[in-house]
């Protein structure tokens, strides 16, 4: 057993203590928002973002903290960060001007000097350095802030982690992963667990980009996956290229908790220890100032 296997696992009970916290200083409705992370918890914010903003509760933009344009004027920042310690958020919000909110596992870290407001996950902090469901309860909790009902998420977790996964997608040589709205950044996250776990070939696109070239990748033993609803024709489509086509209904956060399940498997088909990815760690902690833009 992993830790990331592990960790997998746990998400349904995690994500059920996520749920009954009651946080103060996210992003009040009305507010224009900037949410930064990177990796994982930069996918993370694109997914808040585009769901704060179909929501109507105001304009949300997400960057990668090393791309955060401090000359905008939010009226609140909101960082996501497992560890509390990645250099690029804690040098952008060293440049903001608009009150801070960070999100992290950890706040025993420098994080705590660098935001206004911390608002602590420590019970989803991880061992693996390939995150997981710190990542999926820190979205579970912005959405509930949203004031969408989650109470079932962590049953449909429960019986997705139940569920094998199809040998096509075990076996596949390469995999793409695509979503529309929120769902852009689970796909985004879907490939990247793959690539850090398993050192897999995956790429990542909004659906409606994918016929404009990157479907020239389909192919028998290959796999697209697509989070949440499949634009008209695109699974016919991409069925008619000899791929296999992963499609579940249902919460598109509870499918990529099976693309958890996948980075785990691909890794163990490898032989590969996904709780120690080659060339990262926990965190990306920069010497030296970083870059400013
Ligand atoms: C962000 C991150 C992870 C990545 C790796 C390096 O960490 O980029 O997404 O998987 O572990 O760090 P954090 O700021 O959320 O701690």
């Amino acid at each position: 057993m992993t830790f990331l296997r592990d960790e997998i696992a746990s998400q349904p009970s995690v994500w059920a203590r996520a749920l009954e916290l009651s946080v103060s200083g996210l992003p009040a409705p009305g507010e224009r928002v900037a949410v930064i992370g990177c990796g994982t918890s930069y996918y993370m914010a694109q997914a808040y973002a585009a769901l704060r903003e179909a929501a109507g509760q105001g304009e949300t933009d997400a960057f990668p903290a090393s791309e955060f344009p401090a000359v905008r004027p939010y009226d609140r920042v909101l960082a996501l960060t497992r560890s509390g310690t990645t250099t690029e958020v804690l040098a952008a919000l060293a440049r903001c001007a608009a009150p801070t909110v960070a999100l992290t596992a950890d706040p025993a870290t420098p994080i705590s000097e660098a935001a206004g407001t911390v608002v602590a996950l420590p019970f989803a902090d991880e061992e693996s350095v390939v995150q997981t469901r710190f990542a999926t309860s820190a979205l579970l909790l912005l959405r509930a802030s949203l004031g969408e009902s989650l109470s079932g998420l962590p049953q449909a977790a429960e019986e997705a982690l139940a569920t094998p996964l199809a040998p096509e997608l075990v076996a596949a040589e390469q995999v793409t992963f695509l979503g529309t709205g929120w769902t852009i950044g689970l796909a985004n996250e879907a490939a990247l667990k793959l690539r850090e776990a398993a050192q897999a070939w995956t790429e990542s696109y909004h659906a409606m980009e994918y016929r404009h070239g990157p479907i020239s990748i389909a192919a028998p033993d290959r796999a697209v996956w697509i989070f949440g609803p499949a634009p008209d024709g695109l699974v016919a489509e991409v069925h008619r290229t000899g791929a296999h086509v992963e499609h579940a209904p249902g919460d598109p956060l509870v499918s990529l908790v099976r693309a958890h399940l996948l980075a785990a498997a691909v890794a163990e088909a490898r032989g590969l220890n996904p709780d120690r990815p080659r060339n990262l760690d926990r965190s990306v902690i920069l010497a030296g100032p970083p870059a400013r833009n």
